[in-house]
């Protein structure tokens, strides 16, 4: 919006900017966290200790039975309303992630809400079920967006390129719901999930804004995206609403995400990551939701093959704190081993 009056009414330059309406896109986002989490908590708990708290069917994590889930609400508010302030709204993409975030959002949220209110929640079957719909209509409209490049580029080699056609849609789909899933598997220590977020989505708003930077994209042989560039602003604004959250989900956690912001974060990611053509680098940035992912891939199937588990419990994070690892230490960790696989993503740029 500011962009619009600003720029186009008032003609002040400074707000043409990407980087300028980014900045300010995190500071907006993240005191609008600040601000609304406290009341939002509040409420949220007060329902939740009506409904008698979550409780895990493992022992361990007790004494969080009472904190409050679903902080994922002020994370997407906190969003939506910084990207409505700061991005282009004559930008096609933009509309795409916020939808994205906002379905993914509900989708979570009324698992959350369920879970809360009967312990069940909605069956895995169903939610799998909304994400695929959701998913293809996101990737419907990327597809046919008539910009959409249909190949397939992959970081170091410059020449291979496979073009996928009508089979992209489905890839899209694939995508989104994985990483919707795995951030979600992520989500299970104080700051566990959104620290890796943040840097993943730290790492794609630098990406986004080289894709759309015609001059950068092909000095660095990357795939150029007309008009992506502002996805920056965005994901700007969940990287406030990112920190906030941190600010109260770090431990001892005031809160927790819930699938709601699990969900719609993952989503997001993998959203970005087809429409700047970035899908490798995101297994690369978000390997630490890969590890966690195949964790329980590799336990479910040596189960079932051989009887015999690998790790003691999966998720990942599950079988170090049954090595009785402190949580802190395997969050800190983590966010460690993100960071490197970011710096590691980004370095990629330059070996082509
Ligand atoms: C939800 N939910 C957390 C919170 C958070 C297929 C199978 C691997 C699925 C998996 C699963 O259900 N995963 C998704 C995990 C829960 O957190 C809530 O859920 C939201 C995210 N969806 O926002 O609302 C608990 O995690 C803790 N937590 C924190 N801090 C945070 O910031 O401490 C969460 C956020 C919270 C809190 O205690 O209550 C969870 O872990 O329950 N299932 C599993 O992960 C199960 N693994 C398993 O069964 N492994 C098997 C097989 C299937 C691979 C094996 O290894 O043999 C574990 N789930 C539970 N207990 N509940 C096992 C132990």
């Amino acid at each position: 919006m500011f962009y619009h009056l600003f720029y186009e009414v008032f003609d002040i330059n400074l707000f043409k900017y990407i980087t300028f309406r980014g900045f300010y896109a995190l500071f907006t986002s993240f005191f609008i966290t600040l601000l609304i989490a406290p009341f939002i908590i509040e409420k949220l708990k007060k329902f939740q200790s009506k409904a008698g708290g979550y409780v895990r069917e493992y022992t361990g994590h007790e004494n969080k039975q009472f904190t409050p889930t679903m902080g994922g609400i002020f994370i997407v508010i906190a969003v939506v309303i910084s990207s409505l302030l700061w991005n282009r709204l004559d930008n096609f993409y933009v509309w795409v992630v916020l939808f994205t975030m906002v379905s993914f959002a509900i989708i979570g949220g009324i698992d959350d809400y369920l879970k809360i209110k009967n312990k069940k929640g909605i069956s895995s079957k169903t939610k799998f079920a909304l994400q695929i719909i959701f998913a293809t209509v996101i990737a419907l409209l990327i597809y046919f967006y008539p910009q959409f490049d249909t190949h397939l580029y992959f970081p170091f080699i410059k020449e291979l390129q496979i073009d996928l056609g009508l089979l992209y849609i489905p890839f899209i789909v694939f995508i989104i719901v994985g990483t919707s899933n795995a951030v979600n598997l992520t989500d299970g220590l104080d700051g566990l999930a959104i620290g890796p977020s943040v840097i993943a989505v730290s790492t794609f708003s630098i990406l986004a804004y080289v894709s759309g930077n015609s001059k950068l994209a092909s000095y660095l042989l990357i795939p150029y995206v007309a008009d992506s560039g502002e996805l920056t602003v965005f994901l700007m604004a969940l990287l406030g609403a990112g920190l906030g959250f941190l600010w109260f989900n770090s431990f001892p956690a005031e809160v927790f995400m819930g699938d709601a912001g699990s969900l719609s974060i993952g989503a997001v990611l993998g959203t970005v990551a087809v429409i700047i053509k970035q899908e490798i680098i995101l297994a690369i940035v978000g390997g630490v939701f890969v590890a966690e992912t195949l964790s329980v891939i590799a336990q479910v199937l040596s189960y079932k093959l051989t009887g015999r588990r690998i790790f003691l419990m999966a998720p990942l994070h599950h079988h170090f704190e049954k090595k009785g690892v402190e949580e802190n230490k395997i969050v800190i960790r983590t966010w460690i081993i993100s960071i490197l696989l970011a710096v590691f993503a980004l370095s990629t740029l330059k070996i082509r």
